[in-house]
């Protein structure tokens, strides 16, 4: 009897352990070093959210486009649209949300070589 309730209780504990592993749990990041862009590339699924961190002590103005020059990309979070750019201050995050599958270049005015592709799908 008291074997089986043991076996019981390990099976709980056991089902416990898988469920809280958590998968999905990561949420994408893409961090601004100085110059630079890390991941320089992500994959997401349509609908999913992207934080976007300026952990340096730098500003960036992000745009979409590649190699600091603004072009529009039909489908990207529209605070990239347009020539000024998303605004990062040093230490500030913001989160985007990609809805539309496709191929996004997004880059920084400021530093030409910042380069980042996500790929939604
Ligand atoms: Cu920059």
């Amino acid at each position: 009897m008291k074997k089986i309730a043991a076996t019981l209780l390990m099976g709980s504990l056991l089902a416990l352990a898988a469920c809280g592993g958590g998968n999905s749990s990561s949420k994408p990041t893409v961090t601004m070093t100085g110059d630079s862009f890390i991941p320089p590339s992500l994959t997401i699924n349509k609908g999913q959210s992207v934080t976007f961190d300026n952990s340096s002590d730098t500003t960036h103005l992000l745009v979409t486009g590649m190699n600091g020059q603004y072009q529009p990309e039909a489908g990207a979070p529209s605070d990239f649209e347009n020539s000024s750019g998303l605004k990062f201050s040093p230490g500030t995050k913001m989160v985007e949300t990609f809805n539309t599958p496709g191929t996004y270049k997004i880059t920084c005015t400021i530093h030409p070589t910042m380069e980042e592709t996500i790929t939604v799908k």
